[in-house]
């Protein structure tokens, strides 16, 4: 029913993604979400380059589904992760947090896809004409590092201005958010949120549980003031960051305060002074289920949802 060509594109069954998460997206992830009819992603993050290659090899050894890598520009080591993607001949790249425009060269060379993550219209303009093959047009209620516009304004805006398909992500977690994104034009989604709280994701159960535990408002956004806005879950961290901006920080030491911090997080569970990056969304999310669980619910919810939509008939339903 909701065969896209994002599909097509991507050899895959559903048209589902999952986010780049650094730390959070490792191999397990990825395969699970693969071997679930979506697409996985491996997360470099600000990984070493061999770390990155060992977690695509992983994949490799347990999935013969297709996949991708989550490039994060501001890696310093993005310039040897590009080379590893190609030598390994990943079948997709998502980016994320930059302009990945110098390498789509590159990546074209080895047949590669590329998706680029967007918050805005213009950049979306600009990689459709270098020829990237969809983006990934993200809204402000995403985790991790955001731009401004909201999901719900951004995706027609983005869907109306290019002719590749577009993805939509930031605030997506149901059959309901889904479906939604379907309507304003989209021919997928990317999830993150949702699928940290799946059982084969390999963050610390307290980071989990936060997000599970989280309400509507708890997703705040840190770092405004240094011009990468981060967004993630209130806590001791985020309060003490908070007040240190207020206080008008340097950039150089809000920096270092914010260093390692999601790292603490999702590998050791520490929930009060580490980040917890994680969407909106999270105040819906309550509960821990596989991957293909999620997918499998999203996809029959969707379809119910709709036909809920379309039997609806002066406030009676039709049939
Ligand atoms: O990249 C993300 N989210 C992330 S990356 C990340 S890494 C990290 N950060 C801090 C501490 C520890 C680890 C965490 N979350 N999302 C995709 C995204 N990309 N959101 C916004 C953008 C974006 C922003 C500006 C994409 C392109 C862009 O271009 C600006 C330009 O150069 O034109």
């Amino acid at each position: 029913m909701f065969t896209t060509r994002i599909c097509k594109l991507l050899n895959i069954k559903y048209p589902i993604i999952q986010g780049g998460m650094a730390w959070v997206a490792t191999h397990e992830l990825a395969v699970a979400v693969s071997e679930a009819g979506g697409l996985g992603i491996i997360a470099a993050g600000a990984s070493p380059p061999e770390v990155v290659r060992e977690e695509i090899r992983n994949f490799k050894r347990k999935s013969n589904k297709p996949f991708g890598v989550n490039l994060m520009l501001m890696s310093p080591f993005a310039e040897d992760i590009v080379g590893i993607i190609c030598e390994e001949r990943v079948p997709v790249v998502t980016t994320g947090a930059g302009n990945p425009g110098k390498y789509i060269n590159k990546f074209k060379e080895y047949n590669i896809k590329v998706i680029p993550v967007v918050p805005t219209v213009s950049l979306a303009k600009r990689l459709e004409r270098i020829g990237v093959d969809a983006i990934i047009a993200e809204g402000t209620e995403a985790g991790g590092h955001i731009g401004e516009m909201t999901t719900m304004a951004l995706i027609p805006q983005i869907v109306d201005a290019v002719d590749i398909p577009v993805i939509a992500a930031g605030g997506i977690g149901d059959g309901r958010g889904f479906l939604a994104a379907l309507s304003l034009g989209a021919e997928g989604v990317q999830m993150g949120t949702r699928f940290v709280c799946s059982i084969e994701c390999m963050a610390h159960i307290n980071y989990k549980e936060r997000i599970i535990k989280s309400k509507d408002r708890d997703a705040v956004v840190i770092g405004r003031s240094t011009g990468r806005p981060i967004r993630t879950l209130k806590n001791e961290f985020t309060r003490e960051y908070l007040e240190l901006e207020r206080k008008g920080t340097s950039f150089e030491e809000l920096e270092r305060l914010g260093a390692g911090r999601l790292k603490l997080a999702v590998k050791d569970g520490d929930i009060a002074t580490g980040s917890v990056m994680a969407g909106q969304i999270a105040g819906l999310i309550d509960d821990i289920k596989t991957c293909k669980e999620i997918i499998e619910d999203i996809i029959s919810s969707a379809e119910l949802q709709l036909k809920y939509i379309t039997s609806m008939k002066g406030g009676e339903l039709d049939g």
